[in-house]
């Protein structure tokens, strides 16, 4: 297997620090053990658990207004694999990358996928491209795709998606996410109903190339880069694609597509209790899709949506296999340094939803008691699981403090003398 950072680094990193963690877990342990838990257990699950890096996550800039692009940035899909690689190598919570095409340029898909597999890494969801014009491409998406008013800009926008199907069925993906830009920014632009029905006849074609064993994910959000109405727009009309189309078709959340203060995690609770979440893009924001990193602005929140998913995994809710992924892209980090961040961010939240004491939670909601039922999830949140994430990296090969491991090893520093600078630019609706 080919590795970005040497074994020695990792060790010797590790080695300064594994004292202290053990201290500390066993610590942790021993107050787990007080409340009825195994921690063993825990940390296994944590293990276990992988979100995937989104691979335009691993550029710098994508903001919509301007790129200030950092040193090293990924010149192409095998840099930015490299880069992933590093981010699964350090935090070992990474294991898939999550292709955009056609952002991500797929010239020999058989290289690709080898090139995966040497680096320890799998694909994960395929995402497509309908909600920006390539350059040579014959019918424009400025009034829309999948819902254009025109029959061949809309044919045009499922032979894209199919295609994206196509290259992920060689790369061992099993999943498409769709998410369209459509919409309109005056009313009188464009009928609401006109506009859905085509989207969804243009969807169920896409959906009709599906493979057996795929998944289609759409994903609502609620505007931008239309102002006015979105034809995707919320978890109602996600949900009804998702049942118009049939088994296969899922609602994908985006954090960062809500309006602010959206309860996002009974909409994943009702997603489960109807068999439609198909997985999540996770990230934080204050304002609207910032796509900042998860977890940055309000960890509860994401803590209360992993304590969704954790009762649909103890109560095995039927249909329940959310696919994880990172959405997040902005400008003033190391986008490794972030995305690791994240990463842990996600694998913390479920560690500290797996600490809920779920029956004494179900007690104080039978009884009405709401300031208990408010503290149960609280001491939860309010436990510091780091040994226990830290315990499950080392023990996989990972570093015990990834970003302080990732800047002793100096990979950004090297990739800067390997890769030429990319060009400041104008910024994309990403
Ligand atoms: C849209 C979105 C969607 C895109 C990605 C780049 O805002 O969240 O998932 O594919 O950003
Ligand atoms: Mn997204
Ligand atoms: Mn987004």
């Amino acid at each position: 297997m080919t590795k970005m950072i040497a074994d020695s680094t990792i060790e010797q990193h590790n080695g300064e620090r594994l004292d202290t963690l053990r201290a500390d877990y066993t610590r942790l342990g021993e107050q787990l053990a007080r409340r009825g838990i195994d921690i063993e257990t825990v940390k296994d699950r944590v293990a276990g658990y992988g979100v995937a890096v989104p691979s335009w996550g691993v550029g710098t800039g994508g903001t919509r207004f301007a790129r200030f692009p950092g040193q090293g940035e990924p010149r192409h899909i095998f840099d930015k694999l490299e880069d992933c690689s590093v981010i699964q190598q350090l935090t070992r919570a990474t294991p898939t990358v999550s292709l955009h095409i056609p952002w991500d340029k797929v010239s020999d898909v058989a290289e690709l996928r080898e090139r995966g597999n040497a680096l320890g890494l799998g694909f994960d969801a395929m995402n497509s491209n309908t909600f920006q014009d390539q350059p040579g491409q014959p019918l424009s998406y400025k009034y829309g795709s999948l819902s254009h008013s025109d029959a061949a800009t809309r044919s045009q926008a499922v032979e894209h998606n199919i295609e994206c199907i196509e290259i992920g069925k060689q790369l061992g993906s099993r999943a498409l996410t769709v998410w369209i830009g459509d919409g309109s920014n005056f009313p009188g632009q464009s009928n609401f109903t006109r506009s859905f029905e085509r989207y969804l006849e243009a969807m169920k074609q896409v959906y009709a190339a599906l493979p057996d064993d795929w998944r289609v994910f759409t994903e609502h959000k609620m505007f931008e880069p239309a102002f006015y109405s979105t034809v995707v727009q919320d978890w109602g009309s996600n949900y009804l694609i998702a049942k118009e189309l049939g088994p296969k078709a899922f609602c994908l959340v985006d954090l960062g597509h809500h309006a602010p203060n959206t309860n996002i995690e009974m909409i994943v609770a009702r997603l489960i209790q109807f068999g439609k979440l198909g997985g999540f893009h996770f990230n934080d924001s204050k304002y609207g899709d910032d796509d900042l990193d998860t977890g940055s602005i309000d960890p509860y929140r994401l803590f209360l949506v992993f304590n969704e998913l954790v009762d649909a995994e103890v109560r095995n809710a039927p249909g329940f296999e959310p696919a994880h992924m990172l959405d997040q892209s902005h400008n003033v980090t190391d986008p490794i340094e972030s995305l690791m961040v994240s990463a842990m961010e996600v694998a913390r939240a479920y560690a500290q939803a797996l600490l809920v004491d779920r029956k004494a939670l179900a007690g104080y909601q039978e009884a009405n008691d709401a300031l208990m039922g408010s503290e149960t999830l609280k001491v939860a949140f309010r436990t510091d699981v780091e040994p226990i994430l830290a315990m499950a990296r080392v023990e996989s090969g990972g570093a015990i403090a990834p970003v302080d491991c990732y800047r002793t090893a100096g990979y950004r520093t090297r990739v800067a003398s390997e890769r030429p600078a990319a060009t400041a630019g104008g910024g994309g609706i990403v």
